[in-house]
């Protein structure tokens, strides 16, 4: 089209896409507004074949389904880490987990591991105006020692980025299991105080190895038998704070109601804000509310699966309500892949039938396969995304921190220019068209030396790698890869059950080489 016409018609038919002329007038660039508000929505354990718009079709998942026919549904889009703070921490740093020692899963009373020096996905936000906003799982850590749960806990998510917090610290499955709201325990009470230990318990407190397990309201399988929390036994011990405890059945709707509160506060100040929803469906202990319990075929994992939809339609209908459908982008994942028997019997191993929920894809959790990374990435912001697309090409949740900056800075069709985030890349062009490539490589991983590179259809696991099958959390089914490495065509064979690095030494020669030179680049 005539560069002319095109300035002359942009306004008109591309609603919020202006353009921006590039310096040699070449192909130009959508000059993208900002967005009033980014909402991302973060599942906890949420396999790829765990939502119906990916196939799902034991549990129904309508509005992450309306959320990918109004949006792009991303088929090629992964989690750094296939656990949880890993892929956390990469979504907040922009940085690959395996660059940095201390950002395996983390118990509840551990410090900070976010540099608060370096850039990170939130300080972004602000610094271009937007509020922040996390409710939720935060498992990155918190304090610089010893944490004192009865004072207000600095170090945590406002020297990160977040404005506003309301969050459990770790998991559900871990103490303390109590909300911080803003670095303070919500209904801490300093004549209850709360005292936490990784390593011993608190004299007079019942643990879960010492009581009749047919009596807790959830019976563990393995590990989730210390202290005692709601009749459900945890990891670590805890005392005091007996006001401040959850209730596992309240969670998903009171992380839900902090989440709405803010959207719609914001919204009435006509504030941009960016709310970052991090749930704890559909991780262990998988007891729901009331109205959700038995409403699935598939046990507890299934009716997590309809609270954690019902959470993002009640965001949806915030967003609308406030009147700003249009103008928000929202990003819906999820942290790793999904796991049956966590820790505890309930049924989701008995009870999982023919559901897949990983998709077409191996394993899960904790595994390099593809069910441990491969995950559900759905993004929605309409006139700008195009609607009901579906995109094949290859990106990160890391990546989402280039791509705002790019997408900030107006330079969002620009191939890579230089990010503050290291490991980030700005995906946003494939976000505004499905036909255009993203990533041309990418690393998933299981761990600091459970790493496989991605290029193409091709996915390269080096020699002598553990290869975690099964979709288990217990004794785990492991095997090593050859002295060749595995090379796996996971376009066409998404279960990497015939391994091809015999016949293409070429292509693996050349993969462990990128991934050396990805492995070897420094990050700041
Ligand atoms: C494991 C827990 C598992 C879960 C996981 C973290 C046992 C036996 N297993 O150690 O239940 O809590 O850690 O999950 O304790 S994640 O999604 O936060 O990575
Ligand atoms: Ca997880």
């Amino acid at each position: 089209m005539n560069k002319v016409i095109q300035l002359m018609m942009a306004p008109v038919c591309m609603g919020v896409l202006g353009l921006a002329a590039s310096a040699n007038g070449a192909e130009k660039a959508p000059n993208i507004k900002k967005p009033k508000a980014i909402v991302l929505i973060y599942a906890d354990d949420l396999g790829y074949g765990d939502v119906g718009c990916y196939g799902s079709k034991k549990i129904p998942t309508p509005a992450i389904d309306s959320l990918a026919k109004q949006g792009m549904k991303c088929t090629n889009a992964y989690a750094t880490t296939a656990m949880c703070t890993p892929s956390r921490f990469a979504m907040m740093t922009g940085m690959y987990p395996w660059r940095q020692a201390n950002t395996n899963i983390l118990p509840g009373d551990a410090a900070l591991i976010i540099d608060t020096n370096k850039p990170t996905l939130p300080k972004l936000l602000q610094q271009n105006g937007y509020t922040t906003g996390i409710f939720g799982k935060w498992h990155l850590g918190m304090g610089k020692g010893k944490i004192d749960w009865n004072k207000e806990i600095d170090h945590g998510p406002k020297e990160v980025g977040f404005d506003k917090s309301y969050m459990m610290a770790a998991t559900g499955d871990r103490v303390p299991c109590v909300y911080i709201k803003d670095g303070k325990v919500v209904n801490g009470d300093p004549n209850d105080p709360i005292e936490v230990s990784y390593q011993k318990p608190f004299p007079g407190e019942l643990i879960g190895k010492d009581v009749d397990r047919s009596k807790l309201k959830q019976n563990w399988s393995h590990g989730h038998n210390q202290a005692i929390i709601d009749g459900v036994g945890r990891i670590g011990f805890m005392t005091g704070g007996k006001k401040a405890v959850w209730s596992d059945e309240t969670k998903s709707d009171i992380l839900t109601d902090e989440a709405v509160k803010f959207i719609k506060e914001n919204a009435k100040a006509n504030k941009p804000f960016f709310m970052y929803y991090a749930a704890h469906d559909i991780h262990v202990p998988r007891v729901v509310a009331k109205r959700f319990q038995g409403k699935s075929p598939c046990g507890p994992r299934g009716d997590s699966t309809l609270q954690f939809d019902d959470s993002v339609q009640r965001i949806l209908k915030a967003i609308k309500q406030s009147g700003l459908e249009n103008d928000t982008l929202v990003i819906l994942s999820s942290d790793n892949g999904p796991v049956l028997d966590d820790g505890y019997q309930d049924q989701a191993r008995e009870r999982n039938g023919d559901h897949k929920p990983a998709g077409p894809y191996r394993a899960g959790k904790y595994s390099i396969y593809e069910g441990g990374t491969r995950m559900p990435f759905i993004v929605r912001w309409p006139k700008v995304i195009p609607a009901g697309t579906t995109s094949g090409a290859l990106m990160n949740q890391m990546d989402l921190a280039a791509t705002f900056e790019a997408m900030f800075a107006g330079k969002a069709m620009d191939a890579n220019g230089k990010s503050q985030f290291p490991d980030s890349e700005n995906v946003f062009p494939a976000w505004t068209n499905p036909k255009t490539e993203a990533r041309d490589y990418m690393i998933s991983s299981a761990g600091h030396h459970i790493l496989a590179i991605r290029h193409k259809n091709w996915k390269y696991i080096p020699p002598n790698t553990p290869m975690r099958d099964g979709i288990n959390g217990g004794g785990a089914n492991m095997s090593k890869a050859p002295a060749e490495g595995a090379l796996f065509d996971v376009e066409k064979d998404p279960y990497e059950s015939t391994n091809l690095a015999a016949q293409h030494p070429d292509i693996c020669k050349q993969l462990q080489e990128k991934l050396q030179e990805i492995k070897a680049k420094k990050p700041y």
